[in-house]
């Protein structure tokens, strides 16, 4: 079969910075019968929609593919209504995570015929096989996980996900993606002093927590599965040799969760020997789990910072978030981390629903006085299928889903404020922050390039 699929092109450079792992792994793990292509409209820097309408002329898909963020979704709806008027005949299927957030949802916000939730290699591959051999029965159907469909009566129907074991799991096909051209066009991520060449690797997927503002459950579930150790040595080597990447970014949910894992990963990486390299969490790790044993080694290993996500110095927002973090116990940990030489990232959010002024001047306070060496404060972005979302929905303090959030764009203030304050907010914190020390200043400016420090400036004083 020919599966086209698509990436949707979109006003941000930013998003050079993101791949479409999905695809990627997707595709890693289809039968090699199948032919894969995909049509990448950030790296064909092309936001209008001629060049999918020539591709699919060009490579005649049996069906195309889309996958969906929150950030894409007003362009994956494009794409997809200009498919459907000039293709009618072709198949379009979703996935990504903002499918897992709006679930029975999708198809009223995105004109497909099928979407997936959750983790979709092997429902994908099932799928394709029953599709290929034209037997989508409403019986068979219902065997997908994941899978959201039509019922014929109007009504959608959507099957639970499965979280399967990683175990027979293959890696991202960088090659599908291709990652050669990100690179070529800057592509770079996390923190790496020395590394040329970046890029991302998951471990792990699931995480076991509740905070209410994060739809990562969603898509990975509840429970934290980890890669057989060889695999992810495997993809650290194919990408070290032929990719020349020099700086790995781990991207896992939650690194950390499973201490003794992370600590072997470490200690094969170590074994491996590669010379000059760099590690990085750049999504951040369990900070209360943390403990020497496993800073040495990360240190051993090649990391240079920690990324930690307190997300607020306000104990009243912590416990609104439902984050299961204790401020005390990062203060400690923080002191642990400098001590086994590492520097510190720390992600804060500000205007969760129901933050007072003084909730944000304490999350300020906070990352101002502790030993942080990079800091960034976001601006809470309530997202679909997350339990905060539905609670101000039905409470009327959102009327429809944002679309097309990228970091800065703020779509949400809690009662009282104002997106203006909050913008005032968020450049007082960083000003502060960043002022506070020479070191934290001539760090960031030497560890980002002066491109992407206005174009970062700019947005947020926009
Ligand atoms: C790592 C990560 C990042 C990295 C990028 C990673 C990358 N791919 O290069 C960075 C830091 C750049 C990033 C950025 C952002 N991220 Co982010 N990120 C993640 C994280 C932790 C993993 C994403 C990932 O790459 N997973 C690995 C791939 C393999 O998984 P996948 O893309 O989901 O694909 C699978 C399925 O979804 C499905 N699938 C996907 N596409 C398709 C297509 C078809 C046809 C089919 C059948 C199936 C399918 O199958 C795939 C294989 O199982 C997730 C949390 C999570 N657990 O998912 C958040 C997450 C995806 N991010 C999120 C957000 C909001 C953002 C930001 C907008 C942050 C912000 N608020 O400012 C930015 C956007 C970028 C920007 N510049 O503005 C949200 C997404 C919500 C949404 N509905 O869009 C998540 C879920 C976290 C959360 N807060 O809840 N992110
Ligand atoms: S924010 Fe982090 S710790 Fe909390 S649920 Fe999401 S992935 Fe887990």
């Amino acid at each position: 079969m020919r599966i086209l699929f698509i990436w949707p092109g979109v006003e941000n450079t930013e998003l050079r910075n993101l791949l479409p792992l999905g695809f990627g792994y997707l595709a890693a793990n289809l039968p090699r019968v199948h032919r894969i292509k995909l049509w990448d409209g950030v790296l064909e820097c092309r936001r209008d929609n001629d060049g999918i309408m020539e591709e699919i002329n060009r490579f005649h898909p049996d069906l195309v593919g889309l996958s969906v963020w929150n950030f894409n979704l007003k362009a994956a709806r494009e794409v997809a209504n200009l498919i459907k008027q000039q293709f009618p005949e072709l198949s379009i299927v979703l996935g990504g995570p903002s499918v897992s957030g709006y679930q029975d949802r999708i198809f009223s916000t995105i004109n497909a015929d099928y979407a997936f939730s959750g983790e979709a290699e092997k429902p994908f591959r099932h799928f394709l096989e029953l599709f290929e051999n034209d037997v989508l029965t409403v019986d068979n159907l219902k065997q997908i996980d994941g899978l959201i469909y039509k019922d014929g009566n109007e009504g959608i129907v959507c099957n639970p996900p499965r979280w399967e074991s990683l175990d027979d799991l293959k890696y991202c096909d960088y090659r599908v993606l291709n990652l050669d051209q990100y690179l070529e066009i800057g592509y770079r991520y996390g923190i790496h002093h020395t590394a040329k060449r970046t890029a991302p690797i998951l471990t792990t997927r699931g995480c076991p927590f509740p905070c209410e503002y994060c739809s990562a459950r969603r898509i990975n579930g509840m429970k934290v599965r980890t890669r057989p150790i060889e695999s992810v040595i495997a993809e650290i080597k194919e990408l070290h040799e032929s990719f020349q990447i020099d700086g790995f970014n781990i991207i896992d949910d939650n690194f950390t969760f499973d201490i003794d894992y992370a600590k072997e990963v470490c200690r094969a990486i170590v074994d491996l020997g590669m010379r000059n390299v760099s590690f990085c969490c750049p999504n951040g790790v369990k900070v209360e789990y943390l403990d020497e044993e496993l800073l040495d080694l990360m240190k051993l290993a090649g990391w240079d910072c920690l990324f930690i996500a307190p997300e607020s110095g306000s104990a009243r927002t912590l416990k609104n978030m439902r984050k299961q973090i204790n401020l005390q116990v990062v203060e400690e940990k923080l002191k642990m981390i400098k001590r086994a030489g590492l520097k510190t990232f720390g992600f804060f959010m500000i205007g969760y629903p129901s933050e007072r002024v003084a909730d944000i001047r304490m999350t300020i306070d906070f990352a101002c006085r502790n030993d942080f060496d990079f800091v960034v404060f976001t601006c809470f972005q309530p997202l679909v299928g997350t339990p905060v979302y539905e609670k101000l929905f039905k409470a009327g303090e959102m009327d429809k889903p944002p679309e097309g959030l990228d970091y800065y764009e703020i779509s949400y203030a809690p009662k009282g404020m104002t997106v203006r304050q909050m913008k005032f907010w968020r450049f007082w914190g960083l000003v502060r922050f960043y002022t506070s020390s020479p070191n934290r200043l001539r760090d960031a400016l030497s560890n980002y390039s002066p491109r992407r420090v206005l174009t970062f400036v700019r947005k947020i004083v926009q």
